[in-house]
């Protein structure tokens, strides 16, 4: 009888643990795509066709290599659109002696998963993933005693550990740990950044956009073109083009922003490092090796190195760590609706017009769009935390709870009370306008701070300020800025607040239907 081993959409990796010790001959594979999976939110639907376009490749590849795959279509007969039901389906078809599993990434998969043993008729293992460079009981050690879980600390113990951009006296290369100060330049005029390489679709590809364009046609996100990598050798080729060509200005463009663009530097690997295609130490490794070669500098890598060791790990850590609390925390009591232009990109707000543009456009917008312009606006303006959590699982081909949900409501919504940010990001138009090229052709002036042209964001931001006085003064971060806004006087806050209010008042509030099924 074979051992039944189900491989989940974000779980691409030949090296995967449940796949370890293991012989084709001993073990049924089971890839499942079903419904419940690609609508508990409404993914966009090149998010979709990423998945299910990855997943059939890599059975395929595993096919040729030998083993038994047994994989459910989503249109395939008697498909119950569950993982739970397509396993004990399959434990029943194969007879299975035993399931085998990697852990799930995101928590909801793994509450179910971790009921099969009482729900099936054969023992269950979950063994740990291992395609992350810290373990659960590495972040928990890490993080026990602290109030702030500082990035910066984790970070450097996930640099001792990897030995990454580290010299043999056990001191960092350049002798400082994170060389962010030579970054954050704002963009340049021309900012002829080599685009990142599109794949064009081959017949499997083609096929599930055909399947998507019929099933999921009500889903945000346009489907075509299609360019992501869908297999390890297309992430592989994405990878070198990027360490080849774009790696060198990684750092100081980070967080700029140009109109129409958003690649820029930036790798746009999150998508094959999410789903398996890549992992992440083997790209940290080539980075390093960029460096010592000479081929791009040492800010630049290491900046590289810390996005993935760095936020990445420890945002993972995070989730486990915080969860399920992370999922409904709403530190300042924020109500308010998301705009229907988050998924209409109907706004004269030229920044979040050009960022719903690309979301729209690519499933994707690099993190500085989806930080200060996007977060930002949902920040000040007071959305609600589950709605802005919807809305960016949806939309972003690389989302997934487990990365998703701290950047929301830790990083950009300040949901968790400060535990993974230490202060709210929040900005007025100034640090968008001194960031990107957006303001100068936006309806709104960005130097007018109130009334019907005063860019939304420099109102919205005292609004933000005075209504969270009590939960924001002694944060040491932050504190000073009331100071600032006493000093104004009591006719120049009226204005900054009546001016908020009004916008605020003028936001039509999502249809519903737009995220989760109604
Ligand atoms: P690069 O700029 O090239 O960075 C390199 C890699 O570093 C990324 O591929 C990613 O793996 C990692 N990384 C960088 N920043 C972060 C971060 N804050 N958290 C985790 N990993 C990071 N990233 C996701 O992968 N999935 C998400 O669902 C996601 N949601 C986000 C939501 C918000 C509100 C914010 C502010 C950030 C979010 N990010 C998310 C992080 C980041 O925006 C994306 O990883 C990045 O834009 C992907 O593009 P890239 O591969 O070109 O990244
Ligand atoms: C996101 C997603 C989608 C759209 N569809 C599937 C699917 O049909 N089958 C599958 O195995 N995984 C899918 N995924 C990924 C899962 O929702 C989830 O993110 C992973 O199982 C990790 O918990
Ligand atoms: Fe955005 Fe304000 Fe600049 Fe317009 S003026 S692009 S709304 S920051």
């Amino acid at each position: 009888r074979p051992v039944l081993v189900p491989i989940l959409g974000d779980q691409l990796s030949r090296n995967l643990s449940s796949l370890q010790g293991l012989s084709p001959g001993e073990a049924v594979i089971l890839m499942m795509e079903v419904w419940d999976e690609a609508t508990y939110v409404k993914h966009h639907k090149q998010k979709i066709v990423l998945i299910f376009s990855a997943m059939r490749h890599f059975a395929a590849e595993l096919r040729a290599e030998g083993w038994h795959v047994d994989y459910v279509a989503l249109d395939g007969a008697a498909n119950t659109g569950s993982f739970t039901g397509e396993v004990a389906r399959a434990c029943e078809r194969h007879g299975a002696s035993e399931i085998r599993i990697t852990e799930a990434s995101e928590w909801r998969v793994q509450q179910a998963i971790m009921e099969w043993e009482d729900r099936l008729p054969c023992p269950v293992s979950i063994l740990p993933n291992t395609r992350f460079i810290a373990t659960h009981a590495e972040f928990r050690a890490f993080a026990d005693g602290r109030k702030h879980l500082t990035m910066e600390y984790f970070y450097r113990e996930m640099r001792r550990k990897t030995g990454l951009l580290m010299r043999d006296d056990g001191k960092p290369e350049g002798d400082v740990w994170n060389l962010d100060a030579d970054n954050r330049e704002p963009p340049k005029g021309d900012m002829l950044a080599p685009p990142a390489p599109k794949f064009a679709p081959d017949t499997v590809t083609q096929e599930v956009v055909a399947l998507v364009a019929e099933r999921f046609a009500d889903h945000f996100g346009d489907l075509e073109p299609f360019g992501w990598p869908v297999t390890r050798a297309e992430a592989l080729e994405a990878a070198e083009a990027f360490f080849a060509r774009r790696l060198d200005l990684f750092g100081p463009y980070q967080d700029a922003m140009v109109h129409g663009k958003d690649d820029l530097y930036h790798s746009m690997l999150s998508t094959s490092l999410n789903i398996g295609l890549l992992d992440p130490l083997e790209l940290c490794r080539a980075a390093e090796a960029a460096y010592k070669s000479g081929k791009a500098p040492l800010n630049s890598v290491e900046g590289f190195i810390r996005q993935i060791i760095g936020w990445r790990e420890y945002v993972r850590g995070f989730y486990w760590y915080t969860m399920p609390g992370l999922a409904e925390a709403n530190e300042l009591a924020a109500h308010r609706p998301l705009p229907e232009f988050f998924w209409t990109g109907k706004t004269d707000m030229r920044c979040l017009s050009d960022c719903i543009r690309t979301t729209r456009e690519d499933a994707h917008a690099h993190h500085i769009q989806r930080l200060m312009v996007l977060g930002n606006f949902c920040l000040i303006a007071g959305i609600a935390p589950r709605e802005v959590q919807d809305w960016y699982l949806a939309v972003y081909a690389d989302a997934f709870d487990w990365v998703e949900l701290p950047n929301v409501s830790g990083m950009v919504l300040y949901a968790d009370g400060g535990r993974l940010a230490t202060k709210p990001y929040a900005a007025s138009g100034n640090y968008i306008n001194k960031m990107s090229d957006y303001c100068g052709k936006c309806r709104y002036k960005v130097a007018q701070k109130t009334g019907p042209n005063a860019c939304p964001f420099n109102p919205l931001y005292w609004h933000f300020m005075d209504r969270n006085r009590a939960r924001l003064e002694s944060n040491h971060r932050i504190g000073r800025i009331f100071a600032t806004w006493d000093r104004m006087g009591e006719a120049k806050q009226a204005e900054y607040l009546e001016s908020a209010e009004k916008f605020l008042d003028s936001l039509e509030p999502a249809r519903k239907g737009w995220a989760r099924v109604e």
